[in-house]
């Protein structure tokens, strides 16, 4: 690990809200590892933006009205309140359409241009009569010449998943005539020069998942194909180019490049060398399975193709999607939730918990489960966690005034909890380290498993010898879960500080203190009260209820 990280997660398209299907993949474990990156001394740096160009936030602008740059000024807000509102701590959010980004893609296009990796080519292009534009991507409508389900974009039949090569039946989205067929000048980008370079970076970059890495390659092998990065639209970055008047970049040209841009911005702004720093720092780009194509192809040639002027990747955790009570989630089929709307039912704290534990790293997809939810609240997080800590510290304020008490000899059920909380780091680090997130938690929660057995065996209510020693050994194995805690559920974890009356923040501790036995005889500790609150089974009954219905959206 080095002392410095950039840390990324797919930027949202600006045109919707945030629901659960995005944060279980990546915003979340982004998240944790950026917080557990920072206790451990690292300069650690968490970037995102949002991803305002595209056809389809174009077409739904148009659809609302509104000006595009006020369409996506709203989503930027909003989705930026919304992962406030989890937790989830960018160092800074912007956006793609952000000044900076715009030179930046115009820099980097110019360049791969004089390195020879973009063409010109005359390509024949849906274009409406009627409404005078031309109709890339979304602006056509038809049949998938695959599996005929009608009413399908030109560029994703939702159907079948597949995209088609020319839609039959074609009309245009705005107007619903049928296009003619027009010739435009397009520029590609040379994928095809990067094969060998992208098979050697895939080999020598230890650090990417060995099962993404090997579909990524049969792709190369099977063949890549060069990318048309125009669209002739008027929402986008604009080509630099005296005769490329009227064409923007494709949305996959330019979204990318804000992870550099926006990360540059943000440490210009705090007087630091971005670009020493990037290439200084671990790279870390969390994403879903489905962009796996755009971020271990696309973004890495365009790279190369500037001679690594910005270093690759050294991680790209790579996470399935959340199905919905075992159905894929579905925005036109209200098969969704929004995550605003389930922080309104449940703090933040129970969110990360639950989909913490059922993401493991891998592209294996996850199923978000109303009862389990409640069951994994109720029995793992109250009724192992939660009860311990209050079991822990309610006990020593009630029975020595919330003062630590001297120490006797301790017995061997007492060593073990010693080395339990000595040992706490070294099992959870390793874990860490290889972004195995649920794995920690589970670790973690194994940990308070094996106090509450120890509490429950001491029977330190009976004030019998070796009580003093429980109570002792009990707050210093609250504190080390308020530390190991952090990353996951940061606000549970600084009530625990408070409760345990330590000064400063968890946030600035050191995450290896947490197998320090750091909390000595005499610490007063503060006033302590139950952290959770049990999950109600027939509100559970009234959420599942809701889904399908917009009542969730
Ligand atoms: N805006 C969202 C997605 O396809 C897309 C990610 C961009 S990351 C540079 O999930
Ligand atoms: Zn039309």
């Amino acid at each position: 690990m080095t002392k410095k990280s950039i840390i990324t997660s797919a930027l949202p398209y600006a045109n919707g809200e945030i629901h659960l299907g995005h944060v279980a993949s990546t915003y979340l474990p982004a998240d944790i590892t950026t917080r557990f990156l920072k206790l451990k001394g690292v300069e650690a740096y968490y970037i995102c933006a949002s991803d305002d160009y595209g056809t389809p936030i174009l077409l739904q602008a148009e659809k609302e009205k509104k000006d595009p740059q006020e369409y996506v000024k709203f989503w930027n807000k909003r989705d930026y309140e919304d992962f406030t509102a989890l937790g989830i701590n960018f160092d800074f959010f912007y956006r793609t359409s952000s000044p900076e980004n715009i030179t930046f893609v115009q820099e980097v296009f110019k360049k791969l241009l004089t390195n020879g990796h973009i063409y010109e080519k005359e390509i024949i292009q849906f274009y409406c009569k009627f409404d005078n534009k031309f109709l890339p991507d979304r602006y056509v409508i038809g049949t998938c010449p695959y599996c005929k389900a009608e009413d399908q974009y030109s560029d994703l039949c939702e159907k079948c998943g597949r995209v088609p090569e020319e839609i039959e039946n074609p009309h245009c989205s705005i107007c619903k005539n049928p296009p003619t067929k027009e010739k435009t000048k397009h520029y590609f980008f040379k994928l095809t020069n990067f094969v060998q370079e992208l098979n050697k970076w895939l080999e020598e970059d230890s650090h990417l998942q060995k099962d993404v890495k090997k579909y990524v390659q049969n792709w190369i092998k099977e063949g890549l194909v060069d990318w048309d990065i125009t669209r002739d639209i008027h929402w986008g970055v604009p080509i630099p180019l005296a005769n490329a008047e009227g064409k923007v970049f494709y949305g996959w040209f330019d979204n990318h490049l804000a992870y550099i841009s926006s990360t540059i911005k943000f440490l210009t702004d705090k007087g630091i060398d971005g670009k020493q720093f990037w290439n200084a720092a671990d790279i870390y780009h969390f994403i879903g399975k489905d962009i796996v194509y755009h971020h271990y192809l696309f973004l890495p040639a365009m790279r190369i193709g500037i001679k690594k002027e910005y270093k690759l990747p050294d991680y790209i955790p790579t996470r399935g999607h959340l199905m919905l009570q075992a159905k894929k989630i579905s925005k036109s089929r209200n098969w969704y939730i929004g995550l605003k709307d389930f922080l309104s039912l449940y703090p933040a704290d129970y969110l990360r918990f639950y989909l913490t534990l059922i993401t493991p790293h891998s592209q294996d997809d996850l199923n978000f489960d109303w009862e389990e939810f409640a069951a994994r609240i109720n029995s793992e997080l109250i009724g192992n966690l939660g009860n311990f800590v209050n079991r822990a510290l309610g006990f020593t304020q009630k029975s020595v005034d919330g003062i630590v008490p001297e120490t006797e000899e301790f017995d061997s059920s007492d060593l073990e909890a010693q080395n339990k909380i000595k040992n706490l780091v070294n099992d959870l680090s390793p874990l860490m380290e290889q972004n195995n997130l649920d794995k920690t938690l589970k670790r973690i929660l194994e940990f308070s498993a094996h106090f509450n057995q120890y509490f429950q065996q001491k029977e330190p209510w009976k004030g019998a010898k070796g009580t003093n020693n429980c109570i002792y050994l009990s707050v210093n194995a609250v504190h080390s879960i308020a530390i190991a805690l952090y990353p996951f559920l940061p606000e549970s974890s600084e009530q625990i500080w408070v409760q345990l009356n330590l000064s400063g923040k968890v946030s600035e501790q050191k995450w290896d203190s947490m197998s320090d036995l750091s909390i000595s005889t005499n610490h007063k500790i503060g006033i302590s009260s139950p952290l959770f609150k049990k999950v109600e089974m027939v509100d559970i009954e009234k959420h599942k209820a809701k889904l399908g219905t917009n009542g969730f959206s």
